[in-house]
């Protein structure tokens, strides 16, 4: 029997997932509103396919509790925030549900952790944990996750693993249990290389990703199409340049990098230089908002909207978002009044929200496309007559501004 510990974004559908192919699991979670509407059979966030998989789990036989259970093995999926000044993860969440795992746990259960860490945690903080409780019967086991947000149940299906494992029959056992859903290659390899797979594959997108945002700067600076020259760059068979944006947003792109610079100071210099370059990008685009607007004789900042909150399209997840950030820093420059908009976003997050598209595009005349979602690539033709900073360079119309 597993017991999935942090239902969560990643927590919930490897449950699902692991339920829905005949392994006998229960969900554990302290949030007692969250196990409640799981167990009325409602999921707790939008994403592609899960409903589906939802109800072939309960069908499968899929428990929910607030209690940690005995068990074979624990996935422990848990929050690990980091802490902004220090730049350090803070591992209290995982700390906490290991200890907790602790009490329930029998003698040789596996206990996996598929929250991000930096390299080293399980050895400086949770080895230490197990070994005081005299718990060294536990088999610790590091299995990071890889999915993105907006096709999470298809990458479960299909991504490659990676498991790190002290000894490799553990690392196999637990290979056997992901293999009963996971169609892509696992790879056993020790516990902290898995660690640092984890943080460095996020930290290589976090660094090509600013690398996409100095261009546009760059090229802003020239009045150069940074689009046209990634299209022209990216023909030739060794350059691959991702897209610029108004930042990173997400609770791993935007974050896990900062873990390498935490713990190597004077090692991450492009990590980083990187990182601060992505999050100066909601800075970058609140001047150029000022620039448009005097350019076009705006004067009023409640004529102008964002649309978009989430920190990408197509997901109601807002963590990290480069519309929050610049929410944020528009208060500390102690200004107020820009509108916002989001489809996805229906409860009441921040002061001038709308929650009907022709109502905000009314209401403004300059609108700053913040997120590509579907619906406003569809309805751009209600932008026009409006002044257009389109972020994401997917307006079509005449006269649209860019980064
Ligand atoms: N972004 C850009 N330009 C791009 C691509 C993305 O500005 O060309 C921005 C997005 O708008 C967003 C942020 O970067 O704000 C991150 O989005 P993302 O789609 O690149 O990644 P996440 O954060 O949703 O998911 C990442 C994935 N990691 C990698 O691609 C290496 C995912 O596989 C991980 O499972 C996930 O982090 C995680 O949980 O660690």
């Amino acid at each position: 029997m597993v017991n999935v510990i942090g239902l969560g974004y990643i927590g919930l559908p490897t449950a699902l997932m692991l339920a829905s192919h005949g392994i006998k699991v229960i969900g554990s979670d302290y949030n007692e509103e969250l196990v409640t509407k799981l167990k009325s059979g409602r999921t707790t966030f939008k994403e592609d396919g899960i409903d589906d998989l939802f109800k072939e789990a309960l069908r499968s036989g899929i428990e929910f509790s607030t209690e940690y259970q005995v068990a074979d093995t624990y996935i422990i999926s848990v929050p690990t925030p980091y802490d902004k000044f220090s730049k350090k993860v803070d591992s209290k969440y995982v700390v906490s549900a290991v200890r907790d795992v602790i009490k329930v746990a029998p003698q040789n259960a596996i206990v996996v952790i598929e929250s991000t860490i930096s390299p080293g945690t399980i050895d400086k903080s949770i080895r230490p944990v197990i070994e005081a409780e005299n718990r060294a019967d536990l088999k610790l086991v590091h299995a990071p996750e890889r999915i993105i947000p907006g096709n999470m149940i298809f990458e479960l299906y299909n991504n490659n693993r990676t498991i790190g494992a002290d000894e490799k029959e553990v690392g196999e056992q637990v290979k056997t249990l992901y293999a009963s859903f996971c169609k892509g290659e696992i790879v056993v390899t020790d516990i902290k290389t898995a660690e640092m797979t984890k943080v460095v594959e996020n930290t290589f997108r976090a660094v090509n990703i600013a690398f996409a945002n100095e261009l546009a700067k760059i090229c802003r600076h020239d009045s150069l199409d940074v689009y046209e020259i990634i299209k022209i760059c990216n023909m030739h068979p060794r350059v691959n340049i991702l897209l610029p944006g108004p930042g990173v947003g997400g609770h791993c792109i935007s974050v896990d990098p900062w873990f390498l610079v935490g713990d190597y100071p004077s090692l991450a210099k492009v990590i980083d230089e990187s990182m601060k370059t992505n999050d100066g990008m909601p800075d970058f685009v609140l001047n150029r908002i000022y620039e448009i607007m005097k350019e076009n004789n705006i004067s009023d900042i409640s004529k102008v909207g964002l649309y978009g909150m989430t920190y990408k399209e197509n997901v109601d997840d807002m963590r990290e978002s480069p519309t929050l950030q610049l929410l944020e820093s528009q208060k500390r420059h102690l200004a107020e009044g820009l509108k916002v908009y989001d489809p996805l976003i229906t409860k009441d997050v921040v002061s001038n929200q709308y929650h009907d598209l022709d109502k905000f595009l009314d209401d403004i005349s300059l609108v700053v496309v913040m997120v590509k979602h579907d619906e406003i690539i569809k309805c751009q033709d209600k932008l026009e007559g409006h002044v257009i900073f389109d972020t994401q360079n997917v307006i079509t119309i005449d006269g649209v501004y860019h980064l």
